[in-house]
């Protein structure tokens, strides 16, 4: 008895001394060490602590209430109906620090149009919490409108993410935010100007374009948007960033259009790179960087020119070769040194069009790590064919993923299930610590941002057939959650079978998400049915099941 006291007392002294609502979280504890000139440093910890083994214990729980929406917004001007968690896109930003527990309560509003919803955390490792990783089909049925759902995981990377929806292409209709984790820093910066997000933009809803998307290929989009802004013939306003001479800022880049490939850049200045998606890396200096969907990039711009040239464009530049675009040039924001913001002069840098990473070579992590030799390993052909419909159906090897919002992968593994239906694109990895390696290849012209859930990939070959055959050193390559098969192209990705669960691996553009370009790994089978919240995976597929014979809601897609 006294034992239990000790833990209930305990666990009530933890919870009710550390939980932080949202609106607070921003202000993050400031780490002992951690100034604008020593960014490397934190508590206890820095830059080369090896964060896959080691993470601060803060015992601090950040807790925030989403509530998504039918809403209209007009971005650039242009009035159209969006989704929107708690009114704004992108939506409120998650703040936590390396080590803290996240807790997200997220209600469905969407009622009028029989959305379910599921919001999935991109590139948060999810260690031994597949159960949260917010994927409809494959660990969670999806969330009623009416109802709510608890995502909780523990940030044991840091940097830049996003979190978005994970059902259709609910997404790309506005229901996506950033995710900051504070940490340290590979490179010093004075002031952090938070996630700057990089999206495309329609004046029809992106479930609107999908019939054309699946019977005729990618539609044209009409215009992007810098951080959720830009303008549309006369209307609309721009993205405007302040900034004092000789201060340098951190910004958090984020891809999370449906199908633009960009390159940013800001006229006259450098950018210094300091991280690829959750992966801190040795610092570079670059005009501009290539970021596919999906991937982030934190960079640091230094306010170093002279003062006549005042305002400057900030760019995103579709890049043709894989993105249909009304607007190529003027995707833009504007840089401003004074406090008037006018109108740029400036011209951009030289750049060659092109659907491409950033080279290998600069993408070295902080933290080195090691691939060893493969275990398992496999080839997946990446073909488009049209099915008995008629409609554009993405395949890797001879399988497009179709699989059933109201069966997720999870319930089946806790009913024991083994077979798992072809078009389910299973590849089971049974084995604790052994190394997975994964080439990805097409003949056909289009480059994919290909993203693997739960882990972070190792990426040993990349680049346009034919492959020599010659990999990249296994000594500290780049690794990342999101890598892109170039056109005509060939990705060789690895990693260790390190946290048990039903992961996906997929294609980020949103119709090729939607078009089956996808499978999923199931990992360390034997040890998932213990990860399992069966009462919350139970209760949430309840509801949808009742909404769904109630209501009647029809998948025409491929499921996740
Ligand atoms: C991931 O979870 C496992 C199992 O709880 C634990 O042993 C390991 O330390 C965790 N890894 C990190 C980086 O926290
Ligand atoms: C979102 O809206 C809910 C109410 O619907 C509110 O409780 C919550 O604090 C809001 N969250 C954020 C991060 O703004
Ligand atoms: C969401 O609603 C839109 C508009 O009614 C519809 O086209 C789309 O298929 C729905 N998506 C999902 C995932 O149910
Ligand atoms: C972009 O928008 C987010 C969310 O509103 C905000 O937190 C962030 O500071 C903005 N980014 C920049 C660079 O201003
Ligand atoms: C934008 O301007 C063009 C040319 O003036 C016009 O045809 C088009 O309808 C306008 N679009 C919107 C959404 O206002
Ligand atoms: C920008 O380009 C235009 C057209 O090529 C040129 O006339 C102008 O001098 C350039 N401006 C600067 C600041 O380089
Ligand atoms: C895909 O096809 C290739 C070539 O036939 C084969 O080597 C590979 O094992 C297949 N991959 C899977 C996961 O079945
Ligand atoms: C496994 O599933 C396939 C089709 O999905 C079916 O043909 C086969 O009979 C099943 N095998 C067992 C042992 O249930
Ligand atoms: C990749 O696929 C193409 C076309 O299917 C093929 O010609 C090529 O040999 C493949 N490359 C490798 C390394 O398998
Ligand atoms: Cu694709």
């Amino acid at each position: 008895m006294k034992f239990l006291y000790t833990i209930l007392f305990v666990f009530v002294l933890r919870t009710a001394a550390f939980i932080i609502p949202g609106l607070e979280a921003r202000n993050s504890k400031k780490c002992t060490g951690n100034t604008a000139h020593t960014r490397k440093k934190w508590c206890d910890y820095n830059i080369n602590t090896d964060y896959t083994t080691t993470v601060p214990n803060t015992g601090v729980i950040r807790e925030y209430w989403f509530s998504i929406d039918e809403v209209t917004v007009a971005p650039d001007g242009v009035s159209r109906p969006a989704m929107a968690v708690n009114g704004t896109i992108p939506g409120p930003t998650i703040y936590a620090d390396w080590g803290d527990e996240v807790i997200v309560h997220v209600t469905n509003h969407l009622d009028e149009s029989k959305n379910g919803t599921s919001i999935h955390w991109h590139g948060i490792r999810q260690n031994y919490t597949n159960g949260n990783d917010g994927v409809v089909s494959i660990t969670q049925c999806p969330t009623a409108p009416g109802s709510s759902v608890t995502y909780k995981w523990r940030a044991v990377q840091y940097g830049t993410s996003w979190w978005h929806s994970h059902i259709g292409l609910q997404a790309w209709e506005g229901v996506f935010g950033g995710i900051i984790i504070n940490g340290p820093a590979s490179s010093n910066y004075d002031v952090d100007k938070g996630v700057l997000f990089l999206n495309d933009w329609c004046h029809q809803t992106a479930d609107e374009l999908f019939t054309y998307a699946q019977t005729k290929g990618p539609p044209t989009l009409d215009t992007g948007l810098i951080n959720g802004t830009n303008v549309y013939n006369s209307t609309g306003s721009r993205f405007t960033m302040r900034a004092n001479k000789g201060e340098s800022y951190r910004l958090r880049l984020v891809n999370a259009a449906i199908d633009t490939h960009w390159k940013f850049m800001i006229d006259d200045h450098t950018l210094t790179v300091i991280a690829m998606d959750l992966v801190p890396i040795k610092p570079y200096r670059t005009k501009f960087v290539n970021i596919g969907m999906g991937q982030r990039y934190d960079v640091i711009v230094t306010a170093d020119q002279a003062s006549v040239a005042r305002d400057f464009w900030i760019r995103a530049v579709p890049q043709t070769q894989c993105s249909e675009n009304d607007n190529v040039n003027n995707i833009k924001g504007i840089l401003h040194y004074h406090t008037q913001v006018g109108i740029p002069e400036t011209n951009a840098t030289h750049f060659d069009d092109g659907c491409v990473d950033e080279s290998p070579s600069d993408l070295v992590p902080v933290v080195s790590k090691s691939v060893s030799a493969a275990n398992w390993q496999s080839m997946e052909d990446v073909i488009v064919k049209t099915n008995a419909q008629n409609l554009f159906r993405w395949y890797l090897n001879s399988t497009t993923m179709q699989v059933a919002w109201e069966d997720p992968t999870l319930l089946q593994i806790y009913n024991d299930a083994t077979n798992f239906s072809a078009s389910s694109g299973v590849i089971q990895v049974p084995n604790p610590n052994e190394w997975v390696y994964l080439f990805i290849n097409t003949s056909i012209p289009v480059a994919h941002p290909i993203h693997l859930h739960g882990h972070d990939f190792f990426i040993l070959a990349q680049g346009v057939n034919p492959w020599d055959g010659k990999t990249l050193s296994h000594a500290n390559p780049p690794r990342r959650d999101t890598a892109m098969l170039e056109s005509s192209g060939y990705l060789l990705i690895a990693f260790e079978t390190d946290n048990p669960g039903a992961w996906l691996m997929h294609c980020h553009i949103g119709w090729h998400t939607s078009e089956g370009f996808a499978l999923q790994f199931i990992e360390r089978y034997d040890e998932i049915k213990d990860l399992i919240d069966y009462p919350s995976l139970e209760q949430n597929c309840a509801a949808w099941t009742a909404y769904d014979s109630a209501v009647g809601v029809e998948q025409d897609d491929s499921g996740i």
